[in-house]
């Protein structure tokens, strides 16, 4: 109890003078960032929210102009009410066909970054340094997209300047938000093993202190093609014995909550999701097929991992650059021009 109280205020030393450098300079220094993590698991949760408090007090939410083609306003209470009780929201409206077809088209053609195994046991994984168009018959579990890349496709963009996400974020974290990530990977089969490295085992997400995942499934995704995977109810206090960072297998998660907790998110391709994940959630080890996944993240501070920054490219069609040029804070992850 004394050694927990002692360790707290040892780290929320090293977490405050991270904020003071963050303000600063605009990174995190990575002994804060590792602090951050552990007192979200010493104080279960209660750090993440006294701190959110807080950004919510200097970041208020402020009125976004505009509308969305993809989310009515409508479904917005309903949404950020599902995703504080359940941890997770599936929206009623799904990707236009032709944004879905756009996309499926960039995922076979964009090269991409096959995770391989980097020693002869098949322990560790990272992604090659060649890209390279996804080929479903090299054996991975998973291919990744360069955000880079992502950024500049012009359906991307039409989602980041989409108003509708924007809207839910802000109402879930209570504060104006920061887009912090976007990601694209294809799952695929590989020996019926769940692969850490591809997300495949639970875990809760800490890289910042308070955001929310957009996941967009681009391809069908039934029980045997990689679902979501997501512990209803757990994105709040944890129970002891699975509250700590890292992959934890699935007996021991299913031992700390209920039958009814554990959903596998399915649906059509077009299927829009919200998702806290700070809760526990993997991605299931497909059986068969292939499942590609487009995510996008907000945030309510950049303080926490650090992601390889975007580069500005003036070549970008003028809605966007100047989308970039108009609202520096929210595309936190995209550098401004000189
Ligand atoms: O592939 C999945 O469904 C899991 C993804 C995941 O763990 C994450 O984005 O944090």
């Amino acid at each position: 109890m004394i050694k927990n109280a002692l360790e707290t205020i040892n780290k929320l030393k090293v977490v405050r003078s991270g904020f003071r450098v963050h303000r600063r300079r605009g990174d995190t220094p990575a002994e804060a960032y590792h602090a951050m993590r552990q007192l979200y698991v010493l104080t279960n949760g209660r750090f993440n929210d006294w701190v959110s408090r807080y950004i919510s007090y200097k970041h208020p939410a402020k009125k976004i102009e505009g509308s969305s083609s993809i989310i009515a306003d409508t479904e917005i209470p309903d949404a950020v009410n599902a995703i504080e009780k359940d941890g997770y929201y599936i929206f009623k409206s799904s990707l236009p066909d032709e944004v879905l077809r756009s996309l499926v088209e960039y995922g076979k053609n964009q090269p991409c970054r096959v995770l391989v195994s980097k020693d002869s046991n098949a322990v560790n994984f990272a992604l090659s340094d060649e890209k390279f168009p996804y080929d479903p018959n090299i054996e991975s579990p998973k291919f990744s997209f360069d955000a880079i890349d992502l950024v500049s496709n012009p359906t991307i963009q039409m989602l980041l300047m989409d108003v509708g996400f924007r809207r839910v974020a802000q109402a879930f974290l209570r504060s104006d938000p920061l887009l912090d990530l976007v990601a694209m990977w294809w799952s695929q089969p590989s020996g019926g093993m769940a692969h850490s490295s591809a997300a495949q085992l639970y875990h809760f997400d800490m890289d910042r202190i308070k955001f929310v995942k957009f996941f967009f499934y681009l391809t069908d995704v039934d029980t045997d093609t990689g679902p979501h995977c997501y512990i209803r109810g757990s994105s709040k206090r944890k129970p002891k014995q699975v509250l700590r960072d890292g992959r934890i297998k699935d007996d021991e998660i299913m031992e700390a909550y209920s039958e009814e907790q554990y959903t596998e998110i399915c649906g059509p391709a077009g299927t829009i999701i919200a998702v806290d994940t700070r809760g526990f959630h993997k991605g299931k080890p497909l059986l068969q097929r292939n499942r590609l996944l487009l995510q996008i993240e907000m945030t309510n501070s950049m303080f926490g991992a650090t992601y390889a920054p975007v580069p500005f490219d003036p070549s970008w069609p003028e809605d966007f650059t100047d989308f970039v040029r108009n609202d520096p804070r929210f595309v936190g992850i995209i550098q401004q021009p000189e």
